[in-house]
């Protein structure tokens, strides 16, 4: 496969509702979708890093510029025997995972549609149909996110994250177990926390709550440690684990029983697989986590997700519980059984809205070998 050319284009896109996390919040996207071509057909990737450097140090502004000036122009012009070539060709570089990743998951499009085969397939991937939970920002008040629950609920979805922080906590998984006793819910705190707030994970552990997902520090593991052992339900990293190696070492010390991938994070299919694969290995499940993405970065993750240990629901979620009009054609819908089915076409599997794409670009670049 030879890059003929790579193209990025920045979007602004609004989402229909603000996203509140304990970090911030978020509602006018700066959204970078990658192009790349072998001069006859083309992969899409998407990157995920948000407008602030809260989530992770990335922006959508340094990964514009980590692409244009070190990455794009390291991979126009070569061949590649296969995807996880990439790899080899932005070693050096340190970090800027999501950046990476917008140009490594739309190589590994082209490659599948290349070869003809579905992006899911490609990757090995054998379920079908993916399991779907939603994440629910912080509300103004808990009657509006009962409200909120009991609408996805309704929709099927079949596990419900809530965003906790410090003062929104206890009393609100209390009151979300009150009103529905038996749905698989979970707390995703951002690192709010500290070692210092045991006391409150003591309390939050009665709720039967399936994980916490990243209590502590971004960069922590062995706080982490500590904290499980005092507490029955189990934690899940998300901004800790940037690789397959964070994954061996945060799982050989306790500090997670569960592990939450991004393809963005973690910086694209090969290192994703990578954590996937050494999860199966200790027996760890994992889920795929979102970064409220456009349709592309959708598509990647519903494939992504097809791989055999991702064995519970993740935040992958249908496309009009963000936008009013997404960028693929069609968007992804779930089933009123809370699933989303895997696309029998080639790569991504679905069509890409060149027109609106366009209507909605701010800038571009483009590298032509
Ligand atoms: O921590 O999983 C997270 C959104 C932005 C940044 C971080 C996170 C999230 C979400 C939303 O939880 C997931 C989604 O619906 O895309
Ligand atoms: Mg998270």
């Amino acid at each position: 496969m030879f890059i003929k050319q790579i193209e990025m284009r920045e979007l602004r896109m609004r989402l229909l509702h603000p996203f509140e996390t304990s970090f911030g919040s978020t509602q006018d996207r700066h959204v970078i979708v990658v192009k790349v071509r072998d001069g006859k057909e083309a992969g899409w990737g998407e990157v995920t890093a948000a407008e602030g450097p809260f989530y992770s140090y990335e922006t959508w502004e340094t990964a514009w510029h980590l692409l244009r000036d070190f990455i794009s122009p390291r991979v126009v012009g070569k061949e590649f025997e296969e995807p996880t070539d990439f790899a080899s060709l932005v070693r050096g570089i340190r970090g800027h995972n999501m950046a990476r990743a917008g140009l490594e998951t739309a190589v590994w499009d082209l490659e599948a549609k290349i070869k003809n085969v579905p992006l899911w397939k490609r990757l090995g991937g054998s379920r079908q149909r993916i399991e779907c939970g939603v994440s629910i920002g912080i509300h103004q008040s808990i009657d509006t996110l009962l409200a909120k629950i009991d609408t996805e609920l309704k929709a099927g979805y079949r596990r419900i994250k809530i965003k906790i922080k410090p003062g929104w906590d206890v009393e609100v998984l209390r009151e979300v177990r009150a009103a529905f006793p038996d749905i698989r819910l979970m707390g995703d705190a951002n690192s709010a926390y500290t070692l210092a707030d045991i006391e409150i994970f003591k309390k939050m552990d009665r709720y039967n709550v399936m994980m916490f997902e990243q209590p502590l520090h971004h960069e922590d593991i062995i706080d982490h440690a500590e904290l499980q052992k005092h507490i029955e339900t189990p934690i899940c990293l998300d901004e800790s684990i940037h690789s397959a190696e964070d994954a061996r070492k945060a799982i050989k010390i306790g500090a997670c029983k569960i592990i939450n991938i991004k393809l963005g994070r973690v910086g694209g299919y090969g290192e994703a697989r990578a954590v996937h694969d050494v999860c199966r290995d200790h027996g760890i499940p994992v889920w795929c986590g979102g970064m409220l993405e456009s349709g592309i970065g959708r598509a990647h993750n519903v494939a992504l997700s097809s791989l055999v240990n991702f064995a519970l629901p993740g935040d992958v979620s249908a496309s009009k519980r963000y936008w009013p009009e997404d960028i693929i054609d069609p968007p992804v819908e779930v089933s009123a059984d809370g699933q989303i089915s895997q696309s029998g076409r080639p790569g991504i599997g679905y069509s890409i809205k060149e027109d609106l794409i366009e209507r909605l670009t701010v800038r571009s670049q483009v590298f032509t070998a």
